[in-house]
């Protein structure tokens, strides 16, 4: 979409607003309502095809969005094979694993935990902290005293496999992160509509690889790693976190939803806002999904390669998205 079409279609949403401020009509206006039999669920990466299934067994039962997406990313949280979620996660320099991640429902409710250790489910946590406290956030020992306290026990995150690739990287003596790029990605965002037609959406991560001890990304960060308005859509993110927290990533995709752009056209505008706010975008890669009212979604990312999982009544696929750039 151009430039000129995307501002005529904001003044038109904003001239509407004024004359007519009744929230029923404007979700009319933007032609944003759910249609019964529509519930679907997407996440990102090829590992979203098995999350999905476990989302899809509540949401093909009239089950909730949040339960969905929570049942479906703790699948890939207890993956001992992905490198970049839970168990099997690799770690920061120091040679720990730290887990972000958040949740949030079709009411604004949202929970979040950050440089979270010895934790199988942060994703849990994370709606726990949602539900039990009047808070958002819990990082680092706090996170973990209260899970203990949840009743959440202890795990060794850290996998042998992952450990010998730490001590590869060590032994490198090098202090150059690896990029995140094609190779080492896998965090999973989700996003789910029920068939009461209300979204949530759930992202967890160990982050970027070999990280300085305490670095968190953009993952349990609500409007940059996950967004979501039940009057619009939802959006999540992957990729580099610093380049997503940066622009409030998830956020502005649902944002520029709310002004009457399709879920592809949201998702390349935050694409195309990253460009814009980073001098160096070698290796640069980040991800976008987007889901909205009506069950569309679509992605978009900066470098090829990125694909999301989607599984409703009727399809169960993986999809490559449009991206900017070839490595
Ligand atoms: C982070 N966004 O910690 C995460 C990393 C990621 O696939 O998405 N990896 O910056």
């Amino acid at each position: 979409m151009d430039r000129r079409k995307f501002v005529k279609i904001s003044a038109i949403g904003s001239a509407a607003i004024v004359l007519d401020p009744s929230k029923e009509d404007k979700v009319k206006l933007n032609n944003h309502s759910f249609t019964k039999g529509n519930s679907t669920v997407i996440s990102t990466w090829k590992p979203g095809l098995e999350a999905n299934k476990f989302a899809w067994k509540i949401l093909s039962k009239n089950g909730k969005s949040i339960d969905a997406v929570e049942a479906g990313v703790r699948v890939i949280e207890s993956d001992a094979n992905n490198k970049s979620v839970g168990i099997g996660g690799l770690p920061d320099k120091n040679g720990i694993v730290t887990l972000d991640a958040c949740i949030m429902d079709h009411n604004y409710n949202c929970g979040s935990v950050a440089f979270l250790q010895d934790i199988e489910h942060p994703i849990s946590v994370a709606r726990k902290v949602m539900e039990d406290t009047p808070h958002v956030m819990l990082c680092g020992k706090g996170a973990l005293d209260f899970a203990i306290e949840k009743g959440f026990s202890k795990t060794n995150l850290l996998t042998p496999e992952a450990e010998n690739d730490w001590k590869k990287w060590k032994e490198l003596q090098t202090e150059k992160l690896p990029e995140i790029n094609h190779e080492n990605h896998d965090t999973i965002g989700m996003l789910a509509i029920d068939e009461d037609g209300d979204l949530s959406g759930a992202c967890t991560t160990s982050g970027w690889a070999y990280k300085l001890h305490g670095r968190v990304g953009d993952s349990p960060i609500i409007g940059a790693g996950l967004y979501v308005d039940n009057e619009i859509g939802a959006a999540c993110a992957t990729g580099l976190g610093e380049a997503i927290i940066k622009i409030s990533g998830s956020h502005l995709v649902v944002e520029l939803m709310r002004q009457g752009l399709k879920p592809n056209e949201a998702c390349y505008e935050a694409v195309q806002r990253i460009k814009k706010t980073n001098k160096n975008l070698k290796d640069l890669q980040v991800g976008f999904l987007a889901l909205n009212k009506k069950g569309e979604h679509a992605g978009h990312s900066m470098y090829a390669g990125f694909n999301y999982a989607l599984k409703n009544s009727k399809t169960d696929k993986l999809i490559d998205t449009k991206y900017e750039m070839e490595w």
